[in-house]
């Protein structure tokens, strides 16, 4: 058994005035519940330092930048990594990063038990727009402000496991647990930002919206046998609600542990990584299974090309 206990830190919210530090006040006390409950690693959110500002339209470049973390750690961020070394625990968690040649993404880092960090992400979904969009009934700025991630998919090798990152909305597209499922990948950890409502549908529900969370993340678990480890930042931000949702969920699909509030929330399962062996050896036995001749499309077509029109009768 390579059992690790994690810890999904879901966050409530972050208005627009509040500091890192209060911030990063909140993730160490979160922190040292989990090391209370026997955590080994701990998940934060997407873009856990701030609010999550691409919901705001802003065109002064240097009142974007205040958004943005220009290395990591930093100073506001240390004392983060100091807890999580002092109590033995890796941790994951998002932030937006400006790189030292100036580019823009939403970016997630996980680091060993030593608080090395040993993995970066950068997302590669963008959803949303870059300009500013009257139709909606609030902004989803992401194509504005981060470019697509350049790192691909990467799975690391940390705590005797494999683990791998996505964030947000790719936790909606199966090539991207494939990706990590073609690494061999046991743990899938992501953080999101999700809004109560559809900008574009104010009738769908949060019922709708939650399900089609749980959806996307229990498929990504069961089909690529791996555990999967969603967390939100949740609650109403400024007056725009995210919301909660934060799950665990084993290689075979189910959810082990769930967030109950939109709050600051520890939620906490004892993973057994060789618990994705069977899956991987079995129904999902990639080597055995796949028939990547006829995949062509997947690799090589973005959108939708339809078959041939309708024969004229
Ligand atoms: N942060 C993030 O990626 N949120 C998206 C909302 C999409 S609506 C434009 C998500 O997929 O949850």
């Amino acid at each position: 058994m390579r059992e690790i206990v994690i810890g999904g830190a879901q966050l409530g919210a972050i208005q627009k005035a509040d500091t890192r530090e209060a911030v990063v006040d909140r993730m160490i006390a979160l922190l040292q519940q989990a090391k209370g409950a026997g955590c080994d690693l701990v998940v934060y959110p997407e873009l856990a330092l701030t609010t999550f500002f691409p919901r705001w339209y802003i065109e002064d470049s240097a009142e974007v930048d205040q958004w943005f973390e220009h290395e990591m750690p930093n100073d506001a961020t240390r004392p983060l990594f100091d807890a999580a070394k002092a109590a033995n625990i890796a941790i994951s968690f998002g932030y937006a990063e400006c790189t030292p040649d100036g580019h823009h993404f939403n970016t997630s880092i996980l680091t060993d038990r030593e608080a090395n960090i040993i993995g970066k992400y950068r997302k590669v979904h963008l959803p949303g727009h870059s300009e500013y969009d009257t139709e909606r009934a609030f902004q989803h700025l992401e194509k504005r402000y981060f470019e697509p991630g350049d790192l691909g998919f990467p799975v690391w090798r940390n705590m005797d496991a494999l683990m791998g990152m996505c964030i947000c909305n790719d936790r909606r597209w199966p090539e991207v647990y494939r990706e990590m499922g073609l690494q061999g990948v046991e743990l899938v950890m992501l953080g999101y930002n999700t809004p109560s409502v559809n900008s574009q549908m104010s009738d769908e529900g949060l019922e709708k919206r939650l399900y089609h969370s749980d959806l996307s993340m229990t498929a990504g678990a069961y089909q690529n046998a791996t555990w999967v480890v969603g967390v939100a930042k949740a609650g109403d931000e400024d007056g725009h609600p995210l919301m909660g949702g934060s799950i665990i969920v084993d290689p075979n699909g189910y959810v082990m542990a769930r967030a109950e509030t939109e709050g600051d929330e520890l939620i906490v399962h004892a993973c057994d990584m060789d618990a994705c062996a069977f899956g991987k050896t079995t129904i999902f036995d990639f080597g055995r299974h796949r028939r990547i001749e006829h995949y062509q499309r997947i690799g090589t077509q973005t959108g939708v090309v339809l078959p041939d029109a309708w024969p004229t009768s």
